[in-house]
């Protein structure tokens, strides 16, 4: 079984992959992680620290396929048929239509990678110091260091618990490290940055892609023109979001070019400059960002 995180992969898709792999094998079963994308730099620092080598990029579908940290066909490998997919272990609405009855594992939950340590835990098997670690840093990326409004009381129970396990005696100070390796964009052309974690969604007739950054300061706000510039440059969706997510002070500046309508219905409550819209206590763009813009579409 071949097992996927998204397209553009976060930590908590490679790290839920690897670990569910680890878990598979485990109990038997065979499988190995693949990515669909490049690494970031979070996720490079994250393998490297716990010893992990990046998965191999998945180049051809010849075997059943296991999707995690995701369960829809726009975000996953190119060209996968339906038919392939056997499993889901999610944190994300369901989308999947599928063909056949497929084992499916959906929570309302902060991470993946939170789900897998469960999994680990309802086995009675044993997550060593390495994975422990790992598992630990994708939940403090994808719960935003807990400030996510995804976050649940239980991954910061697992999250206290891998500490633990991967003798990591300071949990927010070691959220900040991960976190800061890929808030820097001082380096990164404009063009790359509105590619950073986007994900495509469709609702009703309407395309949209949605990208993602966060950062610990407002600097890439100086930005703005030059990165609205490259946004009206791209083609094939109806509206292209971009959230500029200061983990700080908790807010997103979301800028956008398209159907300005629909983007105006949807967050009629922020403040509005040009091709923007400043958005307080926002971090997540599955919960705050994503329901409200399907609800604009329907
Ligand atoms: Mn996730």
């Amino acid at each position: 079984m071949i097992v996927i995180g998204h397209k553009n992969p976060d930590t908590d898709s490679i790290v839920a992959s690897i670990a569910y792999t680890q878990f598979c094998n485990l109990i038997g079963k065979q499988a190995k992680a693949y990515r669909i994308g490049e690494i970031n730099p979070e996720t490079e620092f994250v393998l490297q620290k716990f010893g992990f080598s990046i998965p191999p990029m998945l180049s051809e579908i010849t075997d059943s396929v296991a999707l995690v940290d995701h369960n829809s066909l726009e975000e996953s490998a190119p060209g996968l048929d339906e038919t392939r997919i056997v499993e889901v272990i999610d944190h994300h609405k369901l989308s999947l239509i599928t063909s056949n009855p497929i084992f499916v594992h959906i929570e309302p939950i902060g991470s993946t990678s939170s789900i897998i340590f469960k999994f680990f835990k309802q086995k009675n098997l044993k997550i060593d110091q390495k994975l422990a670690g790992a598992l630990l840093a994708a939940i403090l990326s994808d719960t935003v260091i807990f400030k996510s409004p995804t976050t649940t009381e239980e991954d910061k129970a697992i999250a206290n618990e891998l500490a633990k396990l991967a003798n990591i005696p300071d949990i927010i100070s070691f959220g900040v490290e991960v976190k800061k390796k890929k808030a820097d964009f001082s380096k990164t052309p404009a063009s790359e940055i509105i590619k950073s974690e986007a994900k495509e969604y469709v609702f009703g007739t309407k395309k949209f892609i949605v990208a993602q950054v966060e950062v610990f300061d407002w600097e890439l706000k100086k930005r703005k023109n030059e990165i609205v510039e490259e946004m009206k440059k791209q083609k094939g969706f109806d509206a292209y979001l971009f959230m500029l997510t200061n983990i700080m002070t908790e807010e997103t500046l979301l800028l956008y070019v398209g159907d300005e309508s629909i983007i105006k219905k949807a967050f009629p409550f922020g403040s509005f400059e040009e091709n923007a819209i400043l958005l307080e206590k926002t971090l997540s763009r599955k919960k705050q960002i994503i329901p409200p813009l399907q609800k604009a579409c329907s």
